[in-house]
């Protein structure tokens, strides 16, 4: 299957490193997902779900202290200490393949190594990257089959000459201080060692389609970004896409996905990605995306038939359930998934469960892995090998307080301010605390590949090159009362204020401008069917200037990081903000 000289040549490599008993070359076939299925619940690594139920379904358990992205033991290994940037843990490249080349060498004996061609974009395509997965984790072919085109299409892609993405994973011994997440961009090559945990090991995914890729786009002019890519078909039948970075467990795959309110006739959505997208300049000077990825890894607790039936459907057949609730009929459950729960089940950590013993029954960082194919509303556009044009880009997060349901920025370069300014509480998606406010810019602060101050200039120079380039808003959907509650209903509703971002878009819709952007007046919304009182629309709505002076301090705060590194651009649009605040307060 194999005619590339130096995959064959590195493979041999890393097998004399690792020493594996075996090794196995995937070809991507039903035959061999198959095999590898059975010979995985042959061992326990994965269990055959109720075939009747959730045919093609596997569920996995991760070890408990490997259950979201260790962000701590991620690096960027860049040679130079300063191209790995302020945000970012760096290892001197030498250093780190030594010392995590003792802990490969040998971690493969008794074990099979798995050779994982893959291809990240449409095969064939101009702007599709092709990797080698190297892996000893049949859990990690399995997920890499349906989150990629993998196996005999991606060798065949790859043929004679290319480059590709040299990506070497082993589960080593699952302890957490022997784990390591590694990232070499000059030499295009991944290392993860100790964890088999999805954001970890499936390195198509936030290794290489974001932290290699952002170093790769900054190079040849282009972007990969933690977004969503969604069309939005209106009554007329236009349909226009928009892109959306939302930090992890955001809702990126319920927007991507979401079901239009009854008292919106007319609106369809189609779904071309749910986590990242690759953004390049067209002929016609307009953004183009595509989403180089083949299914999605999506967050599992909280997704119903009511908040997302189309993840809920997609996820029917084919699919991976890892680090949910598993019910004694063999089938899947976890919190906020709208049914009532099982009397009795086996948790997440492999223990009984039942609904009184005031354990989580999934991990809430739970995810089911379902190929993108099976999306009820996935756009016929989703493989095209030019990707969509984006009319609008959207940055958001949770916050409780301060950023309003939805605002336009001014300009790009604003917009780019807006996105670096981007912060959101924590969520389970990576270790640590839940709920404290980070600043996250553009959603990227943990995949960005390089130095962040270079990142921010990369967007700032994209500028000139793209003359017809989309608006750009932010978002919030989790705004908050006094008393805690959400002020905005969510989900399907998050539709009214895309359709204002549309509208806008047309140059058909109002806006008070306000020192922080647009922001819609309260009848520009399409409010038809939803109950909401105009006290609660009203502090959605409002930009409260004490707290936006607070924010420019906090803000201030992450980028003095930067020094002398910081885009004078952010500097002026600072400044531009706080006399806007002055003459406004
Ligand atoms: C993801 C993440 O899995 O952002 O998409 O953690
Ligand atoms: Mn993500």
């Amino acid at each position: 299957m194999f005619r590339n000289k130096e995959a064959v040549k590195w493979v041999e490599e890393m097998v004399s490193l690792c020493k594996p008993d075996h090794v196995v070359w995937c070809d991507g076939s039903e035959e061999e997902r198959q095999r590898l299925t059975a010979e995985a619940a042959s061992t326990g690594e994965v269990l055959e779900l109720n075939q009747d139920a959730l045919p093609g379904c596997v569920y996995h358990r991760t070890a408990q202290n490997d259950v979201a992205r260790t962000e701590h033991l991620t690096f960027i290994c860049s040679r130079k200490e300063e191209d790995a940037g302020p945000t970012n843990n760096w290892m001197d490249p030498k250093e780190a393949y030594s010392k995590v080349g003792e802990m490969f060498d040998g971690c493969m004996k008794g074990r099979t190594m798995y050779v994982i061609p893959f291809v990240m974009g449409t095969p064939g395509s101009p702007f599709r990257k092709i990797g080698i997965e190297l892996s000893d984790s049949i859990y990690v072919v399995l997920n890499m089959r349906i989150m990629t085109r993998m196996g005999k299409v991606a060798a065949d892609d790859l043929g004679e000459n290319e480059e590709f993405t040299k990506c070497l994973h082993s589960k080593g011994e699952l302890d957490i201080d022997r784990r390591y997440i590694l990232h070499f961009p000059e030499d295009n090559t991944i290392w993860s060692y100790g964890s088999g945990y999805g954001g970890n090991v499936l390195l198509g995914k936030k290794c290489l389609s974001l932290r290699i890729a952002s170093y790769m786009g900054m190079q040849e002019g282009w972007m990969a970004e933690h977004m969503l890519i969604v069309g939005i078909e209106s009554p007329d039948g236009e349909i226009t896409y928009i892109a959306a970075a939302f930090p992890s467990a955001c809702g990126k795959t319920n927007l991507a996905m979401l079901i239009p309110p009854e008292s919106m006739p007319g609106y369809r959505i189609w779904t071309v990605g749910d986590d990242i997208a690759w953004i390049r300049i067209g002929p016609d000077g307009r953004l183009w995306a595509v989403n180089p990825e083949a299914g999605f890894f999506g967050v599992a607790p909280g997704t119903s038939m009511k908040t997302n039936p189309n993840a809920m459907l997609t996820a029917r057949k084919n699919s991976i359930f890892t680090n949910v609730l598993l019910t004694p009929d063999g089938n899947v459950w976890w919190e906020g998934m709208d049914v009532p729960p099982p009397v009795e089940a086996v948790d997440w950590k492999g223990d009984p469960w039942t609904p009184q013993s005031g354990e989580k029954g999934s991990h809430p960082n739970a995810r089911f892995t379902a190929p993108a194919s099976q999306c009820p509303v996935i756009s016929p556009e989703w493989e095209n090998p030019q990707g969509v044009p984006l009319s609008a880009i959207l940055f958001g997060g949770r916050r409780a307080k301060l950023a309003p349901l939805v605002y336009e920025s001014f300009n790009w370069q604003h917009g780019t301010f807006v996105g670096a300014t981007m912060a959101s509480e924590t969520t389970a998606a990576a270790t640590g605390a839940v709920g404290v406010v980070r600043r996250d810019p553009m959603a990227m602060l943990p995949f960005c590949g390089y130095d962040m101050s270079r990142y921010f200039r990369h967007w700032l120079e994209m500028e000139e090159k793209i003359a017809n380039p989309p608006k750009i808003f932010n978002v919030n959907w989790f705004k908050r009362d006094d008393d805690g509650s959400f002020l905005w209903p969510g989900y399907g509703d998050n539709l009214r204020a895309i359709d204002w971002i549309i509208r806008r878009c047309k140059g058909e819709a109002d806006a008070v401008e306000t020192p922080i952007g647009y922001v819609p007046t309260k009848e520009s919304l399409n409010l038809n069917g939803l109950e909401i009182s105009d006290r609660a629309l009203g502090k959605l709505l409002e930009v409260d200037h004490d707290a936006w002076m607070l924010e420019l301090e906090s803000m201030q705060k992450f980028f003095d990081q930067f020094g002398y590194n910081l885009p004078e651009e952010f500097i002026d649009e600072q400044q531009a903000l706080r006399t806007r605040l002055g003459h406004w307060g």
